[in-house]
């Protein structure tokens, strides 16, 4: 792997305020590897409470942002109000944003700019679709996102890249560690061609798609494979404790 290791929880639209307690009092008292950065992103509105009851050693993450300054945006949270309420990363271009909301590549784009202008840092992802993989365009897709952010971002310093096939998020079928290695390191190449050796080398790719507990330790295994972002299972405490401990 480059770097440290990453591992994100993402909760997606989940929880209430009595199982978000739970979950924090299960991480407190997990036992999580000291090399490992550890980021959860909760619902916006579960923000405030697990950055006061959470130890500091977690990272928070929101899981999207406002494309640029707050104001008349009904709906809509700043990158402002994120830093001002202790979030330090937001999850940009997740496949349920791209498909199911609809935001475009440029939007995306955009939104991951806005958000490094103000020292909030990136979690990029990107990701092909079942009908794209079985059509070959993995790469070709997966290349598109990324030079979406390369064309908007001013530096890959705070940027994580988190590589997510859409036909493995909350389907159970995870890419066996061999796609997910093939498509990594893809896109560590495409960053030493397009963006410099530096970056490609210093920037980290995680893996998301139905990881769990039983698989992780495969994946975190292969030579591109810098973290992972988990959605269900990081809502139980001691099943995420487990991923971010398949560190290598
Ligand atoms: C992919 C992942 C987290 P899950 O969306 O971002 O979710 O682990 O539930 O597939």
């Amino acid at each position: 792997g480059t770097g440290k290791f990453f591992v994100g929880g993402n909760w997606k639209c989940n929880g209430t305020k009595e199982s978000v307690d739970k979950l924090v009092s299960e991480l407190n008292s997990a036992h999580l590897e000291s090399d490992v950065d550890v980021v959860v992103a909760p619902p916006y509105l579960y923000i405030d409470k697990v950055k006061n009851t959470l130890s500091a050693r977690v990272e928070i993450s929101s899981q999207n942002s406002w494309v640029g300054k707050g104001g008349a945006f009904t709906g809509e949270i700043s990158v402002e109000q994120l830093k001002d309420i202790g979030c330090k990363w937001v999850i940009l271009g997740h496949s349920e944003r791209r498909h199911v909301i609809g935001e475009d590549d440029e939007f995306i784009g955009k939104k991951a700019a806005y958000a490094l202008s103000e020292n909030l840092k990136v979690i990029a992802c990107i990701g092909e679709k079942l009908e794209e993989r079985e059509a070959g365009k993995t790469t070709d897709v997966c290349f598109r996102q990324m030079k979406a952010f390369a064309d908007s971002v001013p530096s890959w310093d705070d940027v994580v890249v988190a590589y997510e096939p859409v036909w493995a998020i909350g389907t159970g079928k995870v890419a066996t560690p061999e796609q997910a290695q093939e498509v990594h390191a893809a896109l560590r190449d495409w960053l030493k061609n397009n963006v410099s050796a530096e970056v490609a080398s210093k920037t980290r790719i995680i893996y998301g798609g139905s990881v769990n507990g039983s698989n992780c330790s495969e994946l975190a295994k292969q030579e591109d494979i810098d973290g992972f972002l988990v959605g269900g299972a990081s809502l139980k405490g001691p099943e995420f404790a487990i991923i971010v401990n398949s560190v290598t």
